[in-house]
């Protein structure tokens, strides 16, 4: 099982207190849909994603990715216990959405650029290694589920 310091415990919740979701999670996913294309292929039916522009004013783009930040509220509230936590969410995306897990990291990744840029100096190198341990635990077990 993961050993969360309370640094890092405190590290994590601060970051999450100060998040704005309507905003952090359209730009974490609009970012993982450019930089990464091929992640694009599981969005067809979310209307016009066809440039960057459209992309990030994508309304059910940016829908989901408030949704998805709510997704990591559950790893937030259950620190010692994050496999267990999104078995049914591993399932979901592996036998329903059939999402390669390869890009769970590369959300993560968009994600902590996101954040960086929103936290600036606040984002400190403790700071990121709180914040991408907490997310590499999450992808590992978003990914637990997957045969
Ligand atoms: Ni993901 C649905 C959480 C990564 C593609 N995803 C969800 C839902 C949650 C969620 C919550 C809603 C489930 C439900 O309806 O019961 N996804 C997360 C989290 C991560 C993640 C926490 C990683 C940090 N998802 C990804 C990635 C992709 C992805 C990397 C594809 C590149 N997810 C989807 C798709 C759906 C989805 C597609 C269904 C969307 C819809 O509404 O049809």
């Amino acid at each position: 099982m993961v050993k969360w310091s309370d640094k890092e415990r405190t590290a994590i919740n601060g970051i999450f207190a100060s998040l704005d979701y309507d905003d952090i999670g359209p730009k974490a996913l609009g970012r993982c849909l450019i930089v990464y294309p091929w992640t694009q292929r599981y969005f067809g039916a979310f209307g016009n994603i066809s440039n960057a522009a459209a992309i990030m004013g994508n309304p059910k783009i940016a829908a989901h990715g408030i949704k998805v930040l709510h997704g990591l509220d559950r790893a937030l509230k259950n620190m010692d216990n994050i496999k267990a936590t999104y078995a049914e969410l591993s399932i979901l995306h592996s036998e329903t959405l059939h999402v390669d897990p390869d890009n769970f990291k590369l959300l993560a990744d968009c994600l902590t650029i996101v954040v960086a840029a929103k936290l600036g100096s606040a984002f400190t190198p403790d700071t990121q290694l709180a914040f991408q341990k907490f997310l590499a635990v999450v992808v590992a077990a978003l990914g637990k589920q997957y045969h």
